[in-house]
Formats: structure tokens, sequence, C-alpha cells
């Protein structure tokens, strides 16, 4: 699979696309991110890439000739599945929909900031917008990276664990049942008995049990969603 992503701020990407999983995916080549910086495509002297916006009001606007010129620089070499716009207006990012866009080869990530980018690039060039929750960061970098590493831990052989992935809280619309490890006692506390007993089949049992009651008492819409 190949992300590339088009940012403002490139050195936002670099920490969380050069780590653990998603690190480890890119060394396999199995996932291959590609970083624009924007300003390259900048107009004149000043590389300019916002501007106020018509009809008045505070903030500036990315405008649309340097984003396009570098959506087309992109497109002309590599037929994108989707182009996708990280923005709090977008559809919400959820685990169906992250499975989903693990299957595609090609996503194009464009990162907003300020106000937003010039509706008509919304209207003719990107394909999908994608937000990660009810609350507004301060540019699209931040949502970029937690969208790519959904995606890039879920493609076949990225996870160590293949079933892994599949036991994630969610991936089932169910919250993950509590874990423990060694030692089975420290101070006073205690690890349940059923996990040292050996019998799989009750083990099970008891994780489903915690699974639905913590879901329940946490995410009841997940329940109620199907
Ligand atoms: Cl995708 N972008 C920004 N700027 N804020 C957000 C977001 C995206 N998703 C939630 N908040």
């Amino acid at each position: 699979m190949n992300i590339s992503i088009i940012s403002l701020l490139p050195e936002l990407l670099e920490s969380p696309l050069n780590h653990s999983i998603i690190r480890r995916a890119r060394d396999k080549s199995l996932l291959d991110i590609q970083i624009i910086d924007l300003r390259n495509f900048g107009l004149g002297v000043h590389k300019q890439l916002d501007d106020y916006q018509f009809g008045g009001g505070a903030g500036m606007v990315m405008m649309i000739e340097p984003l396009v010129n570098c959506i087309e620089s992109l497109t002309a070499k590599t037929q994108y599945d989707e182009i996708i716009y990280l923005t709090p207006d977008g559809e919400l990012l959820t685990q169906p929909l992250a499975n989903q866009l693990s299957l595609k080869a090609n996503l194009l990530l464009i990162c907003g900031h300020y106000k937003g980018i010039d509706q008509r690039i919304r209207d003719h060039w990107i394909t999908k917008e994608i937000s990660i929750g009810d609350y507004v960061l301060s540019g699209g970098e931040l949502a970029a990276c937690v969208l790519t590493d959904a995606i890039g831990r879920l493609i076949p052989g990225v996870l160590n664990d293949e079933s892994s992935a599949l036991t994630d809280s969610f991936q089932d619309n169910l919250l993950s049942p509590p874990v423990y490890t060694r030692p089975a006692e420290f101070r006073d506390l205690k690890v349940p008995e059923i996990l040292l007993s050996g019998h799989q089949a009750k083990i099970e049992d008891w994780r489903y049990e915690q699974a639905l009651n913590r879901t329940r008492i946490r995410r009841p819409d997940l329940l109620t969603n199907e």
C-alpha cells in the first residue's frame, strides 16, 4: 500500500510515522509513505499558500492553485483510490472505515490548516472527507497520523500476531476484556483465578463476558448501533 500525505508542516508527521508498528510496516515494504511539502507549490517569491476569505471573516483559507498543482503532480504519476481531506466536519473515523481503507492500494491524504481549504477543491478533487472525532485540532497532520496508523496496522503481515488485530476493541463492536501478566500476586492484588486455571474454553467465556460488561457500562451505544 502507498499513502501520500500533503502537508504544510511535514515535521509534525515525522515521529509518529517513523516508530513502532508503522516503522516496521515501512521497513518490510508493506507500506510506503510519501510526505509532500505543500510549501514547494506556494505562489510567488513568498511561496504563498493562503489568503483572506471572500465575504470577509476571521481566518485564512488555503488557496486552490497551490493545492491543485500539488495534487495533480501526484495524480499524474499515481492512480489514487481515494483523495482524502482530513477535516472536523468529515465522516467520523471508525474501525469499519479503517478496515475498508486498508484494502486500498493508493491513498492521498490532505492536511488542512487555518480555516480550511477552498471549497472548490473539496467539490472537485476530494473523494472522501474524514474526521477523527468531535473536537478541533490545530491542523490535519495529527489526524493524518491517526488515520495512517489505524490503516497501516491492518495491512496483512504488519502485525506479528496475525490474530491480534481481530481481537482489538471495536473490531467486533466490543471493548477489549481486561488483561494481566506476571506476577499473579502483587502486594494483595491478585489476578482473576480463572485466567490461571488453564481451562481455555472457560477463559474465553470469561473474557467475552468481561468484554460485554465493559461495553455495556462504558459504551452502550456500541451494542445498540448494530
Ligand atoms: Cl481531521 N482535522 C482537524 N483540524 N481537527 C479535527 C479533525 C481533523 N478531526 C477531529 N478534529
